[in-house]
């Protein structure tokens, strides 16, 4: 090759490009991503999972959901690893934390959250005679439910006019959704998985980082709060965590889709209280819910029906933070003494009154 009456030879040229390749590829990897690998960035305006708004795309995600920042000086009591309650177990075979009274520290991790600047989004399905729940639902979550943390409540009902007016503090709101009215508890509960993976996907990807969804006819008591944070979050039954588990009431059918055979299981988790990351409930609803649709096609319906097929789901997936029955009690039970605090239970009903006739 003859360039200004030099000689350059193509073997130099490849020679010279595959050099500033190597150039390009080390300012890239060594100087550009290390200011990421151990500085985590400020967190921008939601800490969502996937892609930060405002930040410059980078190839190693820095996941903020896992990142637990705290503030300097935070004055709390020192940790043990030798004194702690001994009554409980506070960590499940997988090593996922089950969350009881005196386990945490909610000082600590509301300072943890707070910086996160977390949306919480809840939903509660009011369909029917159970609007009468509604109000007093929405009340003590007030008092107690993420408290001084950004709540969206989501209440679905096919009355929306009779949705109570509830004082809701700055950071907090509640939207309405219309749903058609039902007879049949059955289409209820089969479209609750559905509405759920709706909203999320319509709806909360844009703004929210994790979502619960409760039953309605409760109330709460005390402290549910950023304790409660995990990917995949179910709360144990109170009825039968004493209990050996071939007395767990789940799906003994090996043809339905919820079917957990004898021997199997792990706790017995609540149908009325569960939830955790945005994109963890989704693929939990749609899996229940497509699980829900094969049965009907089957002309089966699960023991407990959607309990059923999240208790199945929860032996396959298993959660990566379980909460104690002091998250879903009972009124009607007496507390039993490794319960210190009941945060949410379910209110005394008269079936007959608030049930439409299946
Ligand atoms: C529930 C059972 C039979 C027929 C209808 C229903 C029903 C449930 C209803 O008519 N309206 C309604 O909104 N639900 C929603 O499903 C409520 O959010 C309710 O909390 C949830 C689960 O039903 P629960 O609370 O009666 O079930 P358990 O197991 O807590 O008694
Ligand atoms: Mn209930």
């Amino acid at each position: 090759m003859q360039m200004n009456g030099m000689n350059i030879k193509p073997v130099t040229v490849i020679l010279l490009v595959l050099l500033l390749v190597g150039f390009y590829y080390y300012y890239y990897y060594y100087y550009y991503l290390s200011q990421y690998r151990f500085n985590v960035p400020p967190c921008p305006t939601s800490c969502s999972t996937s892609e930060p708004k405002d930040r410059v795309p980078d190839v190693i995600p820095t996941d903020y959901v896992f990142h637990l920042k705290t503030p300097d000086h935070l004055q709390y009591s020192q940790p043990s690893i030798v004194k702690g309650r001994t009554d409980v177990v506070a960590v499940t075979p997988w090593l996922a934390p089950i969350v009881w009274e005196g386990t945490f520290n909610p000082v600590l991790l509301d300072s943890i959250y707070k910086q996160k600047k977390i949306n919480i989004a809840v939903t509660v399905f009011a369909v029917g005679k159970y609007i009468m729940f509604l109000k007093n639902f929405l009340e003590t979550a007030e008092k107690h439910f993420f408290v001084s943390f950004n709540v969206h409540i989501y209440v679905f009902t096919d009355r929306p006019k009779e949705v109570p007016k509830v004082n809701m503090a700055p950071g907090r709101q509640l939207t309405v959704r219309s749903v058609p009215s039902s007879n049949r508890w059955q289409e209820i509960s089969a479209r609750r998985m559905e509405l759920i993976q709706k909203l999320i996907e319509e709806q909360l990807r844009k703004h929210s980082d994790y979502i619960f969804c409760l039953d309605v006819d409760s109330q709460f008591h005390s402290r549910w709060g950023t304790e409660s944070l995990g990917g995949l979050v179910a709360v144990i039954h109170p009825g039968y965590y004493l209990d050996d588990r071939g007395k767990f009431p789940y799906e003994r059918r090996p043809e339905s889709r919820a079917y957990v055979a004898h021997g199997e299981g792990d706790f017995y988790y609540c149908g009325g209280a569960f939830g955790g990351l945005l994109q963890e409930v989704f693929l939990l609803a749609n899996t229940c819910r497509s699980n829900f649709e094969e049965d009907a096609k089957n002309g089966i319906e699960a023991a407990w029906q959607e309990e059923s097929h999240l208790n199945r789901y929860m032996w396959i997936n298993k959660p990566s933070k379980v909460l104690s029955p002091e998250y879903l009690w009972q009124d009607f039970k007496p507390r039993n003494p490794e319960v210190k605090t009941i945060r949410f239970s379910g209110v005394i009903k008269n079936y007959a009154a608030i049930r439409p006739n299946v």
